[in-house]
């Protein structure tokens, strides 16, 4: 079970889930957003100017997505019952500003942001404003069961339509069939009616389910393994971010990754990781304290300005 909770104040969120990194979910989460109840597939259609996006989408290869072409596809999709490509992982900021405006102010849950810190080293994992949409048809679903890239943090807010979600603990990990090259995929290809003589460990787990709509805010902590599905068409967005509880995992990932390239780098940023410590300790008690994020002026986040003039 998840607990379904009202809005919550910062601090009982930091308390009793963040912190514990516990999931919840908010009803009315990002009932503030202008994007919930008014984003539909048309919408988005008539207010994304026509350009050309590339994407990652699903973990796959690249995909060409032409706006508003792509739009076209998918209403043509939903009228015939068919099943267009689930376009994942857009970033709002890079590919969408003329959205930008709807989802503010910026959640303040995932604020301080430790992933954005200017104390990280520019070019360190990807870039740092995550802001990403979700867009659905009925019969799509995120490709693969996992626990967020370097074990980030996942806020999913749901704008329109439903959206299913199945989630695992992080210590049922051991059932869930890692990849050995990439530990945060995992192997089983249909969670929702897996194979059980393929993969028999998946007796050991009890998978969580939970549907999200609109207004909703999910809190998928770091390290907890979780996919998609929709029966519907499903609008979303989704944010990550690194807290005090997975800043250590989220640094080492980077090391380990950067020590495949540049190994000298990698050491060094390693000393540097462990004397960020000292500022990440500060932002925790900052939070502690009930100081809203954008009063904590060592992580200046361009993205705090829209929760501070909110
Ligand atoms: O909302 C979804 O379909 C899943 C998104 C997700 O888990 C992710 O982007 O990491
Ligand atoms: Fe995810």
């Amino acid at each position: 079970m998840i607990d379904r909770t009202e809005k919550l104040s910062f601090n009982d969120f930091a308390r009793n889930y963040l912190k514990p990194m516990t999931p919840v979910v908010m009803t009315n989460g990002v009932s503030e957003w202008p994007a919930v109840g008014k984003w539909t597939p048309e919408y988005l259609r008539d207010t994304i100017a026509p350009k050309v996006i590339e994407l990652r989408p699903n973990q796959s290869g690249q995909t060409t997505y032409r706006f508003p072409d792509h739009m076209e596809t998918f209403l043509a999709a939903e009228r015939d019952g068919t099943v267009p490509p689930y376009l994942t992982n857009a970033n709002i900021y890079r590919f969408f500003p003329e959205l930008i405006s709807d989802v503010e102010p910026y959640l303040p849950y995932a604020l301080p942001d430790l992933s954005a810190s200017p104390f990280l080293p520019k070019d360190f994992l990807y870039e740092k404003f995550q802001l990403e949409i979700l867009l659905g048809a009925a019969g799509n679903g995120f490709s693969v069961l996992h626990a967020d890239k370097h074990h980030m943090n996942a806020f999913i807010a749901q704008i329109y339509g439903e959206k299913e979600f199945i989630i695992f603990p992080p210590d049922q990990a051991r059932f869930l069939y890692p990849r050995l090259a990439q530990p945060l995929l995992s192997d089983v290809d249909d969670i929702w009616n897996p194979d059980l003589e393929r993969y028999p460990d998946l007796e050991h787990t009890t998978p969580i389910r939970v549907t999200l709509k609109p207004g909703d805010l999910l809190f998928v902590p770091g390290n907890w393994w979780h996919t998609t599905r929709m029966e519907q068409t499903s609008i979303g967005v989704t944010c990550n971010s690194v807290s005090a509880s997975n800043w250590r995992a989220f640094a080492s990932d980077g090391a380990r990754l950067m020590a495949q390239t540049k190994p000298l780098k990698a050491k060094m940023l390693k000393l540097y990781m462990a004397a960020m410590t000292l500022p990440v300790r500060w932002s925790v008690r900052n939070q502690r304290r009930g100081n809203l994020p954008h009063c904590t002026p060592s992580l200046k986040d361009p993205r705090a300005r829209s929760v501070a003039s909110a």
